[in-house]
């Protein structure tokens, strides 16, 4: 399958995360595409490709303009201030504040993340539009026919919001991709994130809407980040009840129980009858992975890949987590390789 992928991800580099209280250089780091890179290139699932520019008008289709705007400026404002560090959010709003946007930029961070997972540096806005029209230049493959293809995004996208940043992802690439899909006539859209984390911004997104099935797989939120949403109680809202569905799983969770979740979505999967499949594909599942807490192994994420080729439907894959930076290249790659010969 094509793999779409660009260098400019690199800018977003050099930035800090909270961990444990203790700020620590950020695991979301660029060595996780060349690591990628270099297992996909070396086991021929290629061809690779360059992102085709398609503008910010599909990102505003699903995320608030005035976020946009923000993300857009937020560098030139931090330093402006005279600070040549990376930009951490440290200040947020509680219930029964308001909701305002500041002309303080340590106000605009706050207002527009929900964590300190979303440092910012200079290269950050170029890289995020980036990963955007990798997703973009995924649907253009998608739609011309192809019947599957990877896009390799980062930085991440799947805890981003409509109007907030958080957990590393600052644009949704994979909703900008579903929304796409809809917007050249995609009927149904299903996306299955296998992330190890809950993709709390993409249900978000797609909360009201029946025509995207949002399906997750990932550590209960009881237990792990993002703890606010993603439990197995939020079925969707409105016109987009039955539509979204959580399966929450407990620390130490390995294949038995992993893939058990995955033939349990993917039959909810198989019951929209979607036009397209988008998995974000995050591979922080890993048993090694320094910030996760699941047990799945290397060969694991071949089944992974051959159970998503039995739903017989045009799959792209989106890039999300994964941070044992030694074995993410092979995880992904067996996962493509899974679907390939499955
Ligand atoms: C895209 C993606 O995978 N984002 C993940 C963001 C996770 N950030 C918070 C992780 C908190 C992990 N807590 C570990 C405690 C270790 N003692
Ligand atoms: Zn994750």
């Amino acid at each position: 399958m094509k793999i779409i992928h660009s260098p400019r991800h690199l800018g977003h580099s050099g930035h800090v995360e909270l961990m444990n209280g203790q700020v620590v250089p950020a695991f979301e780091k660029p060595e996780r595409v060349a690591m990628i890179l270099r297992a996909v290139g070396e086991r021929q699932l290629g061809p690779f490709m360059d992102p085709q520019a398609h503008g910010l008008d599909p990102v505003l289709k699903v995320h608030d303009a005035d976020f946009i705007r923000f993300l857009s400026t937020a560098w030139e404002l931090w330093t402006a201030d005279g600070r040549d560090f990376p930009a951490l959010p440290s200040f947020w709003k509680a219930p029964g504040m308001r909701s305002i946007e500041p002309e303080s930029i340590d106000g605009k961070l706050g207002h527009f993340s929900f964590d300190a997972g979303c440092c910012m540096v200079a290269g950050t806005w170029d890289a995020v539009q980036a990963g955007a029209d990798i997703a973009l230049t995924g649907v253009d493959l998608i739609s011309s026919g192809e019947n599957a293809a990877f896009a390799l995004c980062r930085p991440p996208g799947h805890h981003a919001h409509a109007g907030t940043m958080g957990g590393y992802c600052f644009v949704n690439n994979a909703a900008v991709a579903a929304q796409s899909f809809i917007d050249r006539g995609a009927a149904r859209v299903a996306i299955l994130d296998v992330d190890y984390h809950h993709g709390n911004g993409t249900q978000s997104i797609f909360y009201a809407r029946p025509d995207v099935l949002v399906c997750n797989i990932h550590a209960d939120p009881m237990q792990e980040f993002p703890y606010f949403l993603g439990y197995a109680d939020e079925p969707g809202e409105g016109p987009g009840e039955g539509f979204n569905a959580n399966f929450p799983l407990r620390w130490g969770t390995d294949y038995e129980g992993w893939g058990a979740a995955l033939d349990a979505a993917c039959a909810r999967i198989e019951a929209h009858a979607p036009d397209v499949v988008l998995v974000s594909l995050g591979v922080d599942t890993y048993k090694d992975d320094p910030i996760s807490q699941f047990k799945l192994d290397s060969p694991d994420y071949l089944k992974i890949g051959a159970r998503i080729a039995k739903l017989a439907r045009p799959t792209l894959f989106v890039m999300e987590g994964g941070y044992a930076v030694e074995a993410i290249g092979t995880n992904v790659a067996n996962t493509l390789e899974g679907f390939e010969q499955g």
